[in-house]
């Protein structure tokens, strides 16, 4: 009888060594207290996908206590953490990304968002209360600002309501997802390894914060690789690939992967705000040209969601509801 057996995380085979690309200068910054940022951000929206904002508003102060409170966890001992997964899709992961063979060098907490605050069931030590209060503060601030991007888009786009794309990330049934990334340091390395591989990202928008260690890169249109100089500061947002489709493909949901650091640990706190469950996704009629076809036949959030669920993370999922 053969006896298959899963693999110790630790030995997981590694993802091969990778070379950093180029840092790319062009970037777009979105100043939210600058007013008329919203044709800039429109602009990033369909040559990118990818853009920085500052002057978010978010305290610095509630920025560093999650940090500090994620590096706390992934401090602890691995038995410990393991305690909390691992991550089928929620909890604590290590290693592996998703459940069809994906593998960084990566150790993350993945959280599922609902309309009541965290409880984090899974952590019960004293620690547990201190993080569960900058989780959930960090939470609400960055559903804030999610919505405040969403509505500029709007407005760049010149459409009503301007809660058109918002009004999905806040609602009661909203979908969403806060994922703790800590890429530690790999020993030996003088190049880098791949922390987190290439994808596009499910859900509607992302806004991400990471320390100052760089590794975050994303394509071009011309499909080329460039690094993305980190700023812990500010705040970047991605499309994501429902937000393609609900502008019927006039914004990008772009591709991107981390790199870990030879030698310094990355922390990145990523919320993903995707639509409840039953929305169905289909290009906004209010968007489209007299004549314009859509691109992409309609399904749910949910239906995408599982077919993210069964590929892997480099695939093109939304290739499966072209027309
Ligand atoms: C990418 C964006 C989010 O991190 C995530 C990821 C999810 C997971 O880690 O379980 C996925 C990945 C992400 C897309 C394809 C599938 C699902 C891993 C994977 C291989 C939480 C999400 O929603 O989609």
């Amino acid at each position: 009888m053969v006896v298959l057996t899963k693999p110790a995380l630790g030995q997981v085979s590694l993802p091969r060594p990778q070379k950093p690309s180029p840092y790319f200068s062009g970037i777009p910054v979105i100043d939210l207290s600058e007013p008329g940022s919203e044709a800039l951000l429109v602009r990033a929206c369909e040559e990118l996908g990818f853009f920085k904002v500052t002057n978010h508003g978010i305290p610095v102060e509630l920025i560093a206590s999650l940090e500090e409170e994620a590096m706390k966890f992934f401090a602890l001992p691995q038995a410990e953490k393991e305690r909390v997964g691992p991550a089928t899709l929620f909890g604590y992961g290590s290693r592996t990304i998703g459940s069809n063979g994906d593998i960084g060098w990566v150790e993350y907490l993945l959280m599922q968002i609902t309309s009541k605050p965290m409880s984090l069931p899974f952590l019960m030590d004293a620690s547990a209360s201190s993080f569960r209060s900058a989780l959930n503060e960090y939470i609400s601030a960055v559903r804030k600002l999610a919505c405040e991007v969403l509505e500029l888009m709007a407005d760049g786009l010149k459409i009503e309501p301007r809660n058109v794309f918002s009004k999905l990330v806040m609602d009661e049934e909203s979908d969403s997802v806060l994922r703790l990334n800590h890429y530690p340091p790999c020993p030996g390395f003088n190049g880098t390894m791949t922390g987190f591989g290439e994808h596009t990202d499910p859900q509607i928008i992302s806004v991400l914060r990471s320390n100052n260690i760089a590794g975050l890169e994303i394509t071009l249109r011309d499909g080329s690789w460039v690094s993305v100089l980190p700023d812990q500061a500010s705040f970047f947002i991605n499309v994501g690939d429902s937000l393609q489709v609900l502008t019927n493909g006039r914004f990008r949901s772009v591709r991107h992967r981390v790199l870990a650091n030879g030698s310094k640990s990355r922390v990145s706190m990523v919320y993903f705000g995707g639509p409840p469950s039953g929305e169905r996704l289909a290009p906004l009629p209010l968007l489209m040209a007299e004549g314009e076809q859509s691109l992409y036949r309609e399904f749910t959030w949910c239906e995408y969601k599982r077919c993210a669920c069964r590929t892997m993370l480099a695939d093109n999922r939304l290739g499966q509801f072209e027309k």
